[in-house]
């Protein structure tokens, strides 16, 4: 593989899923502790009071990462360590943590990428509306201000939201994320502070020169399942909700206007459309996490399409079709191609701007045995799409970077610890961690590379 020398190439991961200590050094409750402590929310029941407990092994995880020989690493704050209210002045504990984790990476050679929300919201800020309301966009601005000025000397590489898309839809319109509501369309709101906090955090963030600011989304590659009219509107509607409805307001300064008709939505947002300017700042690069595509057709879902609540409302009617095409431990379909539509349609409402590959990679039922961890469908999952980001390069399209998802088991939100993603393996028991085939072929891959 021939990946330019300067490509980055991390892992991700993200405060609730790793860290635990949820109540150590006066972080306060955020609304995956809420929700994770309602029955029947987790399908394990399980929550991320202990997880990996990175708050205390950080430095061994850090060793684990120059040890696979990591360019970069991409994690992030969990906003109740800073402000446990959600406002006020930082907490020094937590501004601290970070600046050891920053620290520690740096003193390895491994840059550090920050994101500053990746879901865990300040339960005080939900009690308020969450992002419902408003004010959270500012509160957001503010937070982000404070790690700024906590870490700004050691970190320079700044993602404001992870997925706004999941935040929204999931969190409250289908409710299998917190905070668990189910609005139908006015979860669209909540996407509309989402993507005004993203566009306020990044003025805050300018006010360091060296500050590299982004934004990640979750896009899907979505083809109609045939070539009649009403397939190609389910996934015009589909694109809509999931890509366009997001990369449209931050690199166009504009909404699409099929999305609103679809959400019935039209109204609350031209009353709102002055934001648009705020919410479309100058960016330094683009972050995508990639997963999978969506083959889609009109009709009626049924069974457990049907059962579930709509994260797509105004779109109900449109089904997810399955292709027949290898699946993860996630039940999501294995397309690396996928991973070059969404860098060229990106691409195209920002040619300038470099694009990373901010999160990446699939669940599998792992096992140890004898010590070790064969998990050759990881790693031809990783191969595979990899060899997606050099056809990105070859193709002429900006692409600078990779992190795969993730660098350890964790805490997969709604499913708990059901599924694995990680490159390493952990033991929750024992917390003991073992690098994984797939680990093993990356660090012999990154060893390659360094020569
Ligand atoms: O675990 C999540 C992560 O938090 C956000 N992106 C998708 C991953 C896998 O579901």
């Amino acid at each position: 593989m021939q990946l330019p020398r300067d490509f980055v190439i991390g892992t991700a991961t993200a405060s609730y899923q790793i860290e635990g200590a949820t109540t150590e050094d006066g972080r306060g409750p955020s609304i995956w502790d809420t929700f994770a402590a309602t029955p029947g929310a987790i399908v394990d029941g399980s929550d991320g009071s202990v997880a990996d407990d990175h708050y205390h092994r950080y430095a061994d995880d850090v060793a684990l990462m120059a040890d696979l020989g990591v360019d970069a690493y991409r994690f992030s704050i969990a906003w109740p360590r800073i402000q446990p209210d959600g406002t006020g002045k930082p907490l020094q504990a937590g501004i601290d943590f970070y600046r050891r984790l920053a620290e520690t990476l740096l003193e390895r050679d491994i840059t550090p990428w920050a994101t500053l929300y990746h879901w865990d919201l300040p339960q005080a800020l939900e009690d308020q509306g969450g992002w419902l309301n408003r004010d959270t966009a500012e509160r957001f601005a503010e937070y982000s201000a404070l790690v700024q000025d906590g870490l700004g000397d050691l970190v320079t590489n700044w993602i404001t939201l992870n997925e706004p898309w999941c935040s929204a839809f999931l969190g409250y319109a289908s409710g299998v994320h917190a905070p668990g509501k189910q609005l139908g369309s006015r979860a669209a709101y909540a996407a509309h502070h989402l993507l005004l906090g993203h566009g306020l955090a990044t003025q805050a963030l300018r006010r360091d020169a060296d500050a590299t600011v982004g934004i990640t989304l979750n896009l899907y590659s979505v083809r109609p399942a045939g070539e009649s009219p009403e397939d190609v509107d389910a996934a015009r509607r589909i694109d809509g909700l999931g890509n366009r409805f997001f990369l449209e307001p931050v690199l166009a300064g504009r909404y699409p206007a099929d999305v609103l008709d679809d959400l019935g939505e039209q109204r609350w947002f031209a009353e709102r459309a002055d934001d648009l300017t705020t919410i479309k700042q100058p960016l330094d690069f683009f972050g995508i996490n990639y997963y999978s595509l969506h083959t889609v057709a009109a009709g009626t879902p049924t069974g457990d399409q049907a059962a579930a609540p709509t994260a797509n409302p105004g779109s109900d009617d449109v089904i997810f079709v399955d292709t027949g095409a290898p699946k993860t431990g996630m039940g999501w379909e294995i397309h690396p191609d996928g991973l070059v539509d969404v860098i060229r349609q990106t691409h195209a409402y920002a040619p300038e701007l470099p694009i990373y590959i901010t999160e990446n990679g699939s669940a599998w039922p792992d096992e140890i045995v004898d010590g070790a961890v064969a998990d050759p469908d990881r790693q031809q999952y990783l191969e595979d799409h990899l060899a997606a980001c050099e056809q990105a390069v070859d193709e002429g399209l900006p692409l600078a970077g990779y992190f795969a998802w993730s660098l350890l088991d964790n805490y997969e939100w709604a499913f708990g610890y059901s599924r694995r993603f990680g490159i390493v393996y952990v033991d929750y028991e024992t917390q003991v961690r073992t690098v994984k085939q797939s680990g093993r072929w990356l660090q012999q891959f990154l060893a390659g590379r360094k020569g």
